[in-house]
């Protein structure tokens, strides 16, 4: 079988991505280095729950602000995942998966659909202000749904640190896309009636 792997490089005005990304790997994320250590963090927690392979080196205009960077940073994932995923043959298309984090519990369900779409329900405090890490976080999630053709649902129950309701959703987003993107031998095909993802 074809190796589950994808190398993209992004340059842009505004930022300079290069992501190595591997689905089958094992939670290895020798480098990652975004100029954001919060993001390095939770990038680092997505792909050791997920079991990814992940190497990821960002430039971006951070004396602006982070906004650029995360987006971009979510295109990247999210090119990375569909060239990656390749034909979607055999792989079981749907992942679920609920993470508690300290008082937070942060659910992510998905579907490898080829069809964007993002849910992104958290609690309203969280999104008051325009900049907090909860509105990255929603743009670099729709990113990543817009370019990996993932119909993302993220839902939150209940939390109150903002690091920790982040980091729940990072590692449900981790282990939902690792259940979905596993290898099922009872699919011969793509796993739609349709024939085709
Ligand atoms: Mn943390």
């Amino acid at each position: 079988m074809k190796k589950r792997i994808a190398a993209i490089e992004r340059n842009t005005r505004e930022t300079q991505i290069r992501m190595d990304f591997g689905l089958d790997g094992n939670g290895e994320t020798a480098r990652i280095s975004t100029g954001i250590p919060f993001f390095d963090h939770m990038l680092s927690l997505f792909a050791v729950h997920g079991f990814f392979d992940l190497v990821v080196e960002a430039k971006g205009d951070l004396e602006i602000d982070s906004h650029h960077t995360v987006e971009d940073l979510g295109l990247v994932l999210g090119d990375a995942i569909r060239t990656a995923l390749g034909d979607r043959k055999g792989v079981r298309r749907y992942g679920h998966a609920v993470t508690p984090m300290d008082e937070a519990l942060g659910t992510v369900t998905l579907d490898l659909s080829n069809r964007p779409f993002l849910v992104f329900n958290v609690p309203p405090s969280l999104v008051q202000s325009g900049n907090s890490l909860t509105c990255l976080a929603k743009e670099f999630f729709r990113a990543v749904s817009t370019r990996g053709g993932i119909s993302l649902h993220i839902n939150v129950a209940y939390g109150e640190n903002e690091h920790h309701i982040i980091e729940s959703i990072f590692k449900s987003m981790g282990r939902a896309l690792n259940e979905a993107s596993g290898l099922d031998s009872r699919i011969s095909d793509v796993r739609s009636f349709k024939g085709t993802l």
